[in-house]
């Protein structure tokens, strides 16, 4: 996969040197490059914003730098250039990722989905935001865009979730984690459930004793164990989480322990008792 990341502070994109992310890039597994915004300023200044029309706090990046970085960008990658010279946009090409507050909110959905694309563009907008403009054009072009958020917070600028994002999507290129079982029964996968508590040694700690089925051997009573825990944990921190699941794909097991917590199926769905 080759990731292209545009920034006026490409050291905070450091950061993708370290751990996997670091490992996958000196593999060649993944070919990840970070660019500074200003590279592409032609005033003396290097200026990329300027004060939003029709008032109001703040400044707004320039669309006519981004359009010249992102042109460039879109056109000297391998895939052949997602919007050619007044082109068609090529079928396959890169999909452009635009971290923003006001975006959708990004999900281990959208990082499955995007762990599938040749060519991802991470477009860090700083200020009070990118012309939109920006966005507009490129989804004229047949560029696929999304305009994603890492949480209902404001952060400084598209960097950290950046991050973020390229993190959660490396992590599923196949070959990136050592044992792909790893990425099966972790949260928010399939199940629809946060991961049940984990221990290792020592057995004793600080007073604290391990749960003994963990240590019976008894394989069909830990799973039944590790299943009832991360129904608890989800009922209890993310019940919008247990609203949601899928209730055709709960045991007689999952209906009684969750009958325990609260939640009674009513209509083919779960609803708080
Ligand atoms: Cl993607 N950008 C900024 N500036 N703030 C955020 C965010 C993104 N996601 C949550 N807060």
């Amino acid at each position: 996969m080759r990731v292209d990341v545009v920034s006026i502070f490409p050291g905070y994109l450091a950061a993708l040197d370290l751990s996997l992310v670091g490992k996958a890039r000196q593999s060649g597994l993944l070919d990840l490059r970070v660019h500074d915004l200003r590279d592409w300023t032609t005033d003396r200044h290097r200026t990329v914003d300027d004060t939003p029309f029709g008032g109001g706090a703040g400044m707004v990046m320039r669309p006519d730098v981004w359009g010249t970085a992102l042109d460039s960008i879109l056109s000297a990658a391998p895939d052949d250039a997602a919007v050619a010279p007044g082109g068609e946009p090529a079928p396959g090409g890169a999909h452009l990722i635009v971290p923003t507050p006001s975006g959708e909110v990004f999900t281990q959905r959208h990082a499955e989905a995007l762990a599938t694309e040749d060519h991802l563009v991470v477009a860090c907008g700083r200020y009070e935001g990118i012309d939109a403009r920006v966005a507009e054009h490129y989804r004229a072009a047949g560029v696929a865009v999304s305009e994603l958020s890492i949480g209902d917070y404001v952060l400084n600028g598209g960097e950290v979730a950046a991050l973020v994002m390229i993190e959660a999507v490396a992590r599923l290129i196949p070959g990136m984690v050592g044992n792909p079982a790893s990425l099966v029964e972790e949260s928010h996968g399939a199940a629809g459930l946060l991961e049940y508590p984990v221990y290792t040694k020592p057995p004793a700690w600080a007073g604290l004793e391990i749960p003994e089925v963990l240590l019976s051997g008894h394989h069909a009573r830990i799973e039944r164990w590790r299943r009832d825990r991360a129904l608890e944990r989800t009922a209890e921190r993310r019940p919008d989480m247990v609203a949601a699941l899928d209730v055709t794909a709960l045991d007689k097991h999952d209906l009684a322990q969750l009958r325990e917590l609260g939640w009674v199926v009513e209509d083919g769905r779960l609803v708080r008792r």
